[in-house]
């Protein structure tokens, strides 16, 4: 089991250039990198991305580059176990704080990757998607599923910051991402599927069920009000066990997207949770509140707005030490886990 195994400089200079010349490679030397043994060794490394830090580099990539020079006006969260200029959070979460002053448009496209923005700060933006326009109201989790048209515009008089979290590495990974442009969508004027047809659970329009669902992605927006609303009735009956809540499709019940899944969580006045240990990889963006969680060792004290990562299979431990709740939004990767017949927790030992 733990023989050692084979080197690269084992071998003979002029067996290695023969290899090279040849266009192949000894797997023995790569063994353990390809196979850890046991559990993986992620590359990604816990990190605290705080808010106070970032806003004014948003605000500041605003006063230098115009949104029609940036498309899409972004400053992407890079995971620091892959360096300055990866556009990973972890290994399959892009994010990225967007933003948009008032007035502005980014124009429409549509892409292979699928997006979800949480709404971080600002009034009076909204984005579009196949022509429903979607407010953005702070907190709020609005998808832009892959081949879906969006464009954004801002009809408020501040800045408008939101964090974008895209499946985007999964797509450049699979060399599939691409985009295609078009003019700003004239949206259909009315409320969006949250306020017209999904205001309640377990409620959904009479359809003839064979029909159903009749869109892969019925409800776009899920307004932080009722989140914070359904996480605060679930916590006051729900005895001592986590407060979270899956972000899913009101037709099928599935993840809300294809590769990135959604919780909110609740932690209450004082709780300590600990998550089982598991092979999602996860990004935690802070809605309300301020706590401490420890990610394999790394100590992050967060407050609203902040966002956090944790590699696969993380330790991870969140404790909320005042008197209020505090609120967190869970972006992970387990539908795609789940798609692979991968997805995996192990008890805590
Ligand atoms: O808003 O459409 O952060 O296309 C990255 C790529 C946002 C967007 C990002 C995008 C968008």
């Amino acid at each position: 089991m733990s023989t050692q195994l084979g080197t690269m400089e084992e071998l003979p200079q002029s067996y290695r250039d023969a290899m090279a010349a040849a266009s192949v490679g000894p797997l023995w030397p790569q063994m353990r990198n390809a196979l850890p043994h046991g559990a993986p060794k992620p590359v990604t490394r816990s990190h605290l991305w705080s808010y106070a830090m970032l806003r004014p580099l948003v605000i500041e990539a605003g006063e230098l580059t115009p949104v029609e020079k940036a498309e899409r006006r972004v400053l992407f969260l890079a995971d620091p176990g892959r360096g300055p200029g990866t556009m990973q959070a972890t290994s399959t979460i892009y994010a990225g704080l967007q933003l948009l002053k008032p007035g502005e448009t980014a124009p429409a496209h549509k892409h292979t990757p699928s997006a979800a923005r949480i709404v971080v700060e600002g009034e009076g933006a909204y984005t579009v998607v196949d022509g429903e326009k979607l407010p953005m109201v702070a907190g709020d989790v609005i998808l832009t599923p892959t081949g879906c048209w969006h464009d954004h515009g801002h009809s408020g008089t501040a800045p408008v910051i939101w964090l974008d979290a895209l499946d985007l590495p999964l797509f450049m990974f699979l060399e599939g991402s691409y985009a295609v442009e078009s003019p700003l969508q004239a949206p259909r004027n009315r409320p969006d599927t949250s306020e017209v047809e999904y205001a309640t659970a377990g409620l959904a329009p009479r359809r003839n069920r064979s029909k159903r669902p009749d869109a892969a992605f019925p409800m776009m927006r899920y307004p932080w009000a009722r989140t914070e609303a359904a996480l605060r009735q679930m916590a006051a009956h729900h005895g001592g066990e986590a407060v979270e809540l899956d972000y899913i499709n009101p037709e099928t019940g599935e993840h809300a997207l294809h590769v990135l899944g959604f919780t909110a969580l609740m932690l209450r006045p004082g709780e300590t949770l600990k998550p089982a240990l598991n092979s999602a990889s996860a990004l935690f963006h802070v809605v309300q509140g301020s706590g401490v969680s420890t990610v394999n060792g790394a100590v992050h004290h967060w407050s609203a707005k902040d966002t956090f990562s944790a590699p696969v299979f993380a330790d991870i431990e969140h404790h909320n030490p005042n008197d209020a709740p505090a609120f967190l939004i869970r972006v992970h990767d387990t539908p795609l886990q789940e798609k692979l017949g991968y997805y995996e927790e192990r008890a805590l030992s």
